[in-house]
């Protein structure tokens, strides 16, 4: 085997490193390609996944106090890291459009053709909004972004976007987005609450297999751009939601005995049989987890937006 001392990306650099641990690990960042966004929306839909329904009920319910909050002085810049298809977000646009706020709508995304479709329907559904599109990770966008913003800053993180991070990862997240926020900025962001476990796992776990099409995405781009012979069907998709720590993990399992060629690693991966491959976090939360998260980070509470049922919550951040 040759030996490797340079990747050519970072996706194989990590690929690498989490198939060569023990136990093995994916990021769940690279399941995002064309076509897992696209599989994401279609997880959206669906009726277990509960989040975008929620996050829905409380930009309905509570649309002039939360889109009110935003405006300044001299009005405001409204940065949402993450926009997707903006669906959600649309629904306090439209509010802040017709009260005629004098504002900007950033849409802050990695994927260029999320933002060109966004931008696209954008210019369609409401076209009195100006909107500027910054492609690039969420930290360099942010820094660029409070070099040159002078007036007030929203900063949107809808989703529970944060929670795919291990505690100590959305700290420095978090950290991150301080550093770029001044006194009168705001960050409004949303937090899965923990709740039934039987609610999480189905949300995770659909019958339709959306899900797991999901998570085996990975393997499909290791397959693409790494030219591996992952076989998708010697994989099974499983879920543990742990109540006492609100953490839920998707991960694939090998159901045989198998190796699995990766030339573009010069690499041959083996498993065991029922050997195990972590895919993704979906943290959930609870005010003192959110309020540790804070201090932590040196931010603090404002307050926050819940559904009728408290699955979910959207709090305002301070610095
Ligand atoms: C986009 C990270 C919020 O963890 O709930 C959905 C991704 N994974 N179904 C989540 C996801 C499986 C989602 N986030």
């Amino acid at each position: 085997m040759k030996s490797i001392t340079k990747f050519d990306s970072a996706f194989e650099e990590d690929t690498y490193k989490g198939l060569n641990s023990h136990p093995k690990y994916l990021l769940s960042k690279y399941i995002y390609d064309n076509h897992g966004d696209k599989l994401f929306q279609k997880i959206m839909d669906m009726p277990e996944y509960y989040l975008t329904e929620c996050e829905t009920e409380i930009f309905k319910a509570h649309t002039s106090a939360i889109a009110d909050s935003f405006n300044g002085p001299e009005g405001f810049d409204l940065i949402e890291l993450g926009a997707g298809d903006g669906k959600k977000t649309k629904i306090l646009l439209r509010y802040l459009a017709k009260k005629n706020y004098d504002f900007t709508y950033q849409p802050v995304d990695i994927s260029q053709s999320v933002l060109d479709e966004l931008q696209s329907s954008l210019l369609e559904e409401l076209p009195e909004i100006t909107v500027k599109t910054q492609q690039g990770t969420y930290f360099k966008t942010l820094e660029r972004l409070s070099d040159y913003n002078t007036r007030k800053k929203v900063i949107l993180v809808l989703g529970s976007n944060i929670g795919n991070l291990l505690h100590k990862d959305a700290i420095d997240f978090l950290k991150n987005i301080k550093s770029s926020m001044s006194a009168e900025d705001m960050l409004f962001m949303g937090f899965d609450q923990k709740k039934d476990p039987q609610k999480i796992l189905d949300a995770y776990n659909d019958p339709t297999g959306i899900t797991e099409a999901f998570n085996k995405n990975l393997l499909s781009r290791i397959n693409k751009e790494l030219g591996a012979n992952f076989d998708l069907d010697s994989f099974l998709h499983w879920e543990t939601y742990n109540p006492e720590t609100g953490t839920a993990k998707s991960f694939l399992v090998s159901k045989t005995e198998q190796e699995v060629k990766i030339p573009k690693l010069y690499f041959t991966a083996h498993f065991k049989p029922w050997e195990t491959i972590h895919t993704e976090i979906s943290q959930k939360y609870d005010d003192e987890v959110v309020q540790w998260l804070a201090g932590e980070s040196g931010l603090r509470i404002e307050t926050f937006f819940t559904d009728k049922e408290g699955y979910y919550k959207n709090y305002v951040f301070r610095k």
